[in-house]
């Protein structure tokens, strides 16, 4: 596989690994979210411990108001942060 592929199927992967932990196995309810977040991104969000601060990404997120996040929402939010990522970088 190439490097775009095994990172595509590792998105795949994490989505999945933390979706499948309760109620709906294909989308992220905030408890899942949270998870993900502090264990997959918490060294570029910083210690999200602020329950406010996960209410409002999870809104943020949660674009068809379903109250759970699906894979394209989260997908969303991956491709947001790696755009942030990739102008900090360019500004080194
Ligand atoms: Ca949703």
């Amino acid at each position: 596989m190439s490097e775009t592929q095994q990172a595509m199927a590792m998105l795949i992967r994490v989505f999945h690994k933390y979706s499948g932990k309760e109620g709906q196995k294909t989308t992220l309810s905030k408890g899942e979210l949270k998870e993900l977040l502090t264990n997959e991104l918490g060294d570029i969000l910083g210690k999200s411990n602020d329950k406010t601060a996960v209410d409002k990404i999870f809104k943020d997120l949660d674009a068809n108001t379903d109250g759970t996040v699906d894979f394209q929402e989260y997908i969303t939010l991956v491709a947001c942060i790696t755009m942030l990522c990739n102008e900090f970088f360019q500004e080194q």
